[in-house]
């Protein structure tokens, strides 16, 4: 459907003729326009093929023809004329928050500025404040604005982003009116990165809940504050600040808005088509039929229930085939189905606490295994061990197990690939271990000539009898290094082959493998391993973020190691030694 990429691009427009001081009625019809058609249940396309176009409130002889040239040529000429004739740094300054497009107007009239860094120089040489309608005010959060963005180029890691939209949501609870919030977007679907925060809250006073919003303890500034909409940034730790928008909206309509701002765009639009093709009207507000009865609104599951289908978890609306109606969503794996972790270190390398430590916070949890798998002696930066120490390490592992009662302690070490694809310990001091995590930590650029390429140490690790899983496959780390070139096809095939496991680094800096690689090995026969890497007790609780990269892989339990009995992992882990040796 064409509709929403026309009602941008009319936006668009309205917004480019404003910054060239065109006449507000013009602007004003662009605007209409967009509206219109984004209300739009009936997809464009059709209406132009049957020449009715013009019926749809709105839309006059210009616009109709617009869309028909769009259809044609998938661009409009108006816009890009307007564009070519503009200075290509000027419609960027409109995003700056504190500067719409008649602002950017007057700055690029008054003082010829052109773009960012004309715009920083009249700042800092005090133009700017002295330009009617502007001062030291409205310049300083110019200023603002410029900074942020600029910082806020990057995307939040769902690590930070999570724990704070659920602050922030536990506080909205305790606003008075409030009934209900849940977090939506991407945040809601587990994406590993998100753009900004969206929360959604059921009041019927959204003008008190938006200004007790604005003013929470967390707020940095206020981008915006309504009846029923507001936006605010919050500061992170590094400086950047992250979106987070708020919606209120009514009991009625609370689940269809739910669905809507969950998204994402593509699920959204595969759902719409649906609606589309039965006459109904889908949107934030609730599901139609043909003669504007209500179907559903009030809640989320009664939305996909109109159209037959199950409830889909947030993290598979991905616009795959979630909505064939094909996939057994009670078999996905859940949070509750994990019972063991087995990637974590202690105070014998550089974890943070003992392996009695870590197994107690293991067993509230309610699990019944964990690996300790402490650094081998080639992560010297990581206080490795040597062979004597490991071996030794192994004894006090067993003996810990002994005394803790309740949980079982497996004693593993996570293993480095050295350059030249040999592991870092001997096979018989691995043997002595029950689990072993290989990883690659030491040069993870591209082999040089006469060495490896991390593909074929991946699979020379692989081929190891006692390499039972492959530690954080690509190494990854999100924002701030990017993954190892690897050929994932082949490495999938020979841990399939061997019964190796591969592991989903729950770390949320890592989350690695990510879900399409996790998807790919799954559709291999892979058996995925989901681990926290914890290097405190604390840290066992990122396990969450493995989990819901798993779901977005469409895992289900049967594929992850950490969701089987305690019997049936061992199985597993013999396999592997039994089939390579
Ligand atoms: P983000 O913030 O970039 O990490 O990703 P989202 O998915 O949270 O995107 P956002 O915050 O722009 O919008 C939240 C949801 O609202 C999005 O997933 C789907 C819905 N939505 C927003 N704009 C549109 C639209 O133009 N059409 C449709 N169908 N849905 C939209
Ligand atoms: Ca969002
Ligand atoms: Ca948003
Ligand atoms: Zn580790």
């Amino acid at each position: 459907m064409i509709n929403a990429e026309v009602a941008r691009l009319f936006e668009r427009i309205a917004d480019l003729l404003e910054l060239t001081g065109e006449n507000r009625f013009r602007v004003n019809s662009y605007r209409q326009g967009a509206r219109s058609v984004d209300a739009l249940t009936e997809d464009l396309a059709a209406l132009a093929a049957e020449n009715r176009l013009q019926s749809v409130k709105g839309i006059g002889k210009g616009l109709a023809e617009h869309v028909h040239y769009f259809i044609e040529h998938g661009t409009i000429d108006v816009l890009d004329d307007l564009q070519k004739r503009l200075p290509p740094g000027l419609p960027k300054l409109m995003e700056i928050p504190g500067l719409g497009p008649k602002k950017v107007a007057k700055v690029h009239e008054a003082l010829s500025v052109n773009g960012l860094d004309d715009l920083k120089k009249v700042i800092a040489d005090g133009r700017l404040a002295q330009l009617e309608g502007f001062g030291e005010t409205s310049v300083k959060k110019i200023a603002e604005g410029i900074a942020f963005l600029e910082t806020s180029g990057k995307r939040t890691p769902l690590g930070i982003a999570l724990p704070l939209a659920e602050e922030l949501r536990d506080r909205l609870l305790s606003v008075e009116g409030v009934r209900r919030v849940e977090i939506a977007g991407s945040a809601r679907r587990g994406e590993e990165t998100v753009g900004d925060v969206d929360l959604l809250c059921e009041a019927d006073n959204g003008e008190t809940v938006v200004k007790a919003f604005t003013a929470f303890p967390q707020v940095r500034r206020v981008l915006a504050s309504g009846a029923t909409k507001g936006s605010v940034t919050v500061g992170l730790s590094d400086d950047r600040e992250l979106q987070v928008d708020v919606r209120v909206v009514p009991k009625e309509s609370f689940g269809a808005a739910l669905q809507y701002f969950t998204g994402s765009k593509a699920h959204n639009v595969e759902l719409r088509e649906r609606a589309v093709k039965k006459k109904w009207k889908l949107n934030e507000y609730g599901l139609l039929d043909v003669d504007e009865k209500r179907l559903a609104g009030e809640d989320e599951a009664g939305i996909y229930r109109a159209f037959k289908l199950p409830w889909i978890p947030p993290e598979l609306r991905q616009a795959r085939d979630e909505l064939s109606g094909e996939f057994d969503f009670e078999s996905l794996v859940a949070l509750e189905d994990i019972r063991c972790d087995l990637h974590m270190h202690t105070t014998a390398s550089d974890g943070r606490h003992s392996i009695e430590e870590m197994a107690e916070a293991a067993k509230a949890l309610g699990y019944h295994t964990i690996a300790i798998c402490d650094h081998s002696k080639s992560s010297v930066i990581a206080n490795g061990l040597t062979v004597e120490r490991m071996k030794a390490h192994i004894k006090a592992i067993r003996k810990a197990g002994e005394k803790t009662a309740g949980i079982r302690i497996l004693a593993g070490c996570e293993c480095d690939i050295l350059p030249d694809g040999s592991l870092d310990y001997p096979d018989e001091l691995l043997a002595e271990c029950d689990w072993v995590v290989a990883s690659i930590h030491i040069a993870q650029g591209k082999g040089g000539s006469g060495k490896l390429s991390p593909t074929q140490r991946t699979l020379a690790a692989i081929e190891n009898p006692f390499v039972s899983c492959i530690g954080h496959p690509t190494g990854r780390l999100i924002n701030r290094r990017e993954p190892m070139d690897l050929d994932m096809a082949a490495i999938v095939k020979a841990a399939a082959d061997s019964h190796t496991m591969l592991e989903i680094n729950a770390a949320w800096q890592r989350l690695d493998l990510k879900s399409d690689h996790a998807r790919q090995a799954i559709a291999a026969g892979v058996m995925l391993s989901v681990n926290t890497d914890a290097h405190s007790t604390g840290d066992l609780r990122q396990m969450r973020y493995g989990v819901v990269t798993a779901r977005r892989a469409a895992a289900r339990k049967s594929d992850i190691l950490n969701a089987l009995t305690p019997a049936a992992l061992l199985n597993r882990i013999r396999t592997k030694r039994k089939v390579s040796s």
